[in-house]
C-alpha cells in the first residue's frame, strides 16, 4: 500500500500552503451520480485539489457516484464516511475518522473496528483523522452524539487537537457542521494552528472567498467546502469556486 493520496495532499500543502477539498454528499435526494460527477469535474477545473464523498446520512448510491466521479476527475477521491455503509472500493483513499468528542464509543472506535476489514479488503488508503465537532455541529454533531466544542473555548479544541497529535493521528478536522450559519471561529483555528504540527482541516459553513481566506490565514492547511460548491457550481460553472481557491492561496502567500 502506497500513501499516494496523503503524500499528494502534503505536497500540495508544501507547494501552495493550502489544499481545497470539495465535499459531495452522494444523496439521491440532492443529485444523481451523473450530476455529482459533473460537479466534481467542474470543481477540479476550478482548482480544487480533491473530492470528498460522504455525509452523515449518505446511503445507497455511493458506489455508482464514485465510479462516475472517478471517470471524470484526476484529483484524488477520498471517502468521508458517515458510517460503515459509507465505505466503497471505488475511492482512492478514506478519511479514517475518530470523532474524539463524541459521547458514544461507537463513533470513537467501534465503527472503525467494524469498517477496518473492509478497508483492507477494498485496498483503500486510510488517512487517520481526528474529527472534532464545534458548535453548532449540524447533522454530524447530532448523529455523532458530539459534546460540541463551545465556540468561545479555543483551548478545548487545542486540547483535543494536541491529544490527537500525540495519539498519532495524521491530521485533525475542525467541523462546524455542513451548512452551519457560522464557520469555526477564527481564534479557534489560530489557537489550534499555533501549537499543532500535523495538518488542520477546517470545514462547515465556509461560504465566501473572504471567509475562506480568513480561515486559511488563521492557520488552516485544508479547507473543505460542500454546500456552497454544490450550489454555485450549477449557477456559474465554477467561477465562484475558482475565486475562493485563488483567495485562499493568496492568503497563504501573505501569511
Ligand atoms: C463537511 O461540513 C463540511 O465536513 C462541509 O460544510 O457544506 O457547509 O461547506 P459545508
Amino acid at each position: 500500500m502506497t500513501n499516494t493520496t496523503w503524500n499528494t495532499i502534503l505536497e500540495t500543502i508544501k507547494e501552495h500552503g493550502i489544499v481545497h477539498l470539495t465535499l459531495i454528499d452522494p444523496d439521491p435526494h440532492k443529485q444523481t451520480p451523473k450530476d455529482a460527477a459533473q460537479i466534481a469535474k467542474l470543481a477540479e477545473q476550478a482548482g480544487s485539489n480533491g473530492i470528498m464523498v460522504g455525509g452523515s446520512t449518505a446511503f445507497g448510491i455511493i458506489d455508482e457516484t464514485l465510479q462516475k466521479i472517478k471517470r471524470e476527475v484526476h484529483i484524488p477521491v477520498i471517502l468521508f464516511p458517515g458510517n460503515v455503509s459509507g465505505l466503497s472500493r471505488f475511492a482512492d483513499a478514506v478519511f479514517f475518522m475518530s470523532l474524539l468528542n463524541s459521547r458514544t464509543t461507537y463513533w470513537i472506535v467501534d465503527v472503525q473496528t467494524l469498517g477496518a476489514r473492509y478497508i483492507k479488503q477494498f485496498n483503500l488508503e486510510p488517512i487517520s483523522m481526528a474529527y472534532l465537532i464545534v458548535d453548532p455541529g449540524g447533522t454530524a454533531g447530532y448523529v455523532g452524539d458530539a459534546r460540541l466544542i463551545p465556540r468561545h473555548k479555543p483551548e478545548i479544541a487545542l486540547g483535543y487537537a494536541l491529544a490527537a497529535q500525540y495519539l498519532g493521528f495524521s491530521m485533525v478536522y475542525l467541523e462546524a457542521g455542513s451548512g452551519a450559519d457560522n464557520a469555526v471561529p477564527l481564534p479557534m483555528v489560530e489557537a489550534v494552528s499555533k501549537y499543532l504540527d500535523i495538518p488542520r482541516a477546517v470545514g462547515g459553513g465556509i461560504t465566501t472567498p473572504k471567509e475562506a481566506a480568513a480561515v486559511a490565514a488563521s492557520g488552516a492547511d485544508i479547507i473543505v467546502q460542500g454546500t456552497i460548491v454544490e450550489r454555485t457550481i450549477r449557477e456559474d460553472g465554477g467561477k465562484s469556486l475558482s475565486n475562493t481557491i485563488q483567495a485562499i492561496q493568496k492568503a497563504k502567500q501573505k501569511s
